[in-house]
């Protein structure tokens, strides 16, 4: 007889899978939530009458349109581009743009969802949503680039604005996009305003907004080693990814006195046993922010390991930083990093670990902070940004990197309330308790809409 919970997560699942069919990273998103969140749920008689769940797994809108640009040869491109406007119940619209061939409805909404809850769990107000397009970036010329961010904001612009929705970057869409568009913007709507975040120090850009990811995600690492008497100090990391959120992961990790051993892109990984140093770092940068090069370059530098093909999770480590992209962990790595005498994983980018990989880091009661907790603290300096253009001024770097670490203590401290079992603190349930509990009343106080 299955319990009172599995029937209800059962039923509820089937409805989401036949509604949303095919949309296999929006179900599994959804598939953790539910799991972890139902017990809570029937327990508030209130929320299952006004049907919370089911209005909370359904986006506001979602905006499709083609992006159409011609590239250096004169030829006629046509992509696909999206936003999905999930829930604006506590702010305005907030969540990043990705830029990748992989992009798909199913992907978007998955990373709307989980924004809804990660932006709730900052403490700000800001509502969730994602967009981005199939638009490959790699090997496009920067002309290329302008020219495709100028034609997706044409359409987008009428329906983003500072109180409505406010997107930022993500895979694909960093420092250069951002500029782009918001150079596109300013010249259509003739105003200047806090629209985007991410932008550059020199046009109302947050300092710390671009470190804001990883150093969070190695905050969040550090709250959860302190509730357990421990610390950073002497840890051995493995990172995934040498994208923005894995190269600030890294230069905190150093900060602190761990060492990150691995880094990678969609080619293969790198293994340094020595540590990558500030200065490696700094190579790292040149080469992922300048050069647009592989890490595999790395290797041919610094005369370390390159593992082609491959993903960093063989490589014993205390602590794994998964940094590049959803479902990067699989059941079986999961296994082999508790086998190699793992304790903690901190996810740095959205949805890392596949649920198999999830069932293997509960199970093993290891310190597991999911993407939603601790990943979130791009988007809340993405939300400082927001009240410092607010406001016309800036605040200085320790000022905002202040405001980061209280932040993620405060996180931590939601996740530990909702998430405690006794003998060790349960984040997937503390997170999705914590951020659904504000986004829910907010909609429970609006009535039926
Ligand atoms: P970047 O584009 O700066 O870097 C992405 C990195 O991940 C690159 O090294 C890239 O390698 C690798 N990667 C991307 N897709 C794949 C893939 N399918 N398989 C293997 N490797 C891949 O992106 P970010 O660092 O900004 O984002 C990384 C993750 O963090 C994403 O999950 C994102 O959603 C999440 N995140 C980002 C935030 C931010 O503020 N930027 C905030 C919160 C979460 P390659 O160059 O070869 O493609
Ligand atoms: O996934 C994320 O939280 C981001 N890509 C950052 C979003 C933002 O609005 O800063």
């Amino acid at each position: 007889m299955p319990s009172k919970v599995d029937a209800a997560v059962k039923r509820f699942m089937e409805g989401v899978i036949q509604r949303n069919a095919g949309q296999s990273e929006f179900i599994q998103a959804v598939q953790e939530v539910a799991q972890s969140l139902m017990p809570f749920y029937l327990d508030h008689p209130d929320y299952v009458k006004a049907k919370i769940l089911e209005r909370m797994t359904e986006p506001d809108r979602i905006i499709i349109f083609r992006v159409t640009w011609e590239d250096d040869n004169g030829d006629v491109r046509a992509d696909r581009a999206w936003r999905v406007q999930f829930n604006n119940s506590i702010g305005p619209y907030k969540g990043g743009l990705r830029f990748h061939p992989s992009v798909n409805l199913s992907v978007l909404k998955f990373l709307g969802f989980e924004q809804v809850f990660k932006n709730s769990l900052t403490g700000l107000p800001m509502g969730g949503a994602k967009g981005g397009a199939n638009f490959d970036p790699k090997g496009k010329s920067d002309r290329e680039v302008m020219r495709f961010c100028q034609s997706l904001m044409v359409e987008l612009h009428r329906h983003i604005g500072e109180d409505t929705d406010v997107p930022a970057g993500d895979i694909g869409v960093g420092a250069r996009e951002i500029s782009y568009l918001f150079g596109q913007y300013k010249r259509m709507e003739n105003r200047w305003t806090g629209m985007l975040t991410g932008k550059g120090l020199s046009f109302g850009g947050s300092l710390i907004r671009t470190e804001a990811t990883g150093y969070g995600t190695v905050y969040f690492m550090q709250n959860m080693l302190e509730h357990r008497g421990d610390s950073m100090e002497g840890k051995v990391c493995t990172v995934s990814g040498s994208g923005n959120v894995a190269i600030y992961t890294i230069e905190k990790l150093t900060q602190l006195g761990a060492k990150a051993v691995t880094a990678s892109d969609s080619g293969g990984f790198i293994y340094d046993p020595d540590g990558i140093t500030p200065e490696k770092l700094e190579w790292i940068k040149d080469l992922k922010e300048v050069r647009r090069g592989r890490i595999s370059e790395y290797a041919d530098e610094f005369g370390c390991e390159y593992h082609a093909g491959k993903r960093p999770w063989v490589v014993p480590c205390d602590i794994a930083f998964p940094s590049a992209t959803e479902n990067e962990i699989n059941g079986k790595e999961a296994e082999e990093l508790v086998k190699n005498g793992c304790i903690g994983v901190a996810e740095g980018a959205n949805m890392p670990s596949d649920l198999d990989a999830v069932k293997v880091y509960l199970k093993n009661k290891i310190m597991y902070g999911l993407g939603k907790a601790a990943n979130a603290g791009g988007v809340a300096v993405s939300g400082l940004e927001q009240s410092q253009n607010a406001l016309r001024i800036s605040w200085s770097r320790d000022e905002v990197d202040g405001k980061l670490v209280e932040i993620m203590k405060n996180i931590h401290a939601k996740c530990v309330e909702y998430g405690n079992e006794g003998d060790w603190v349960n984040y997937v349930k503390g997170a999705n308790i914590a951020g659904f509990v504000k986004v829910a009343d907010a909609m429970m106080s609006y009535g039926v809409v």
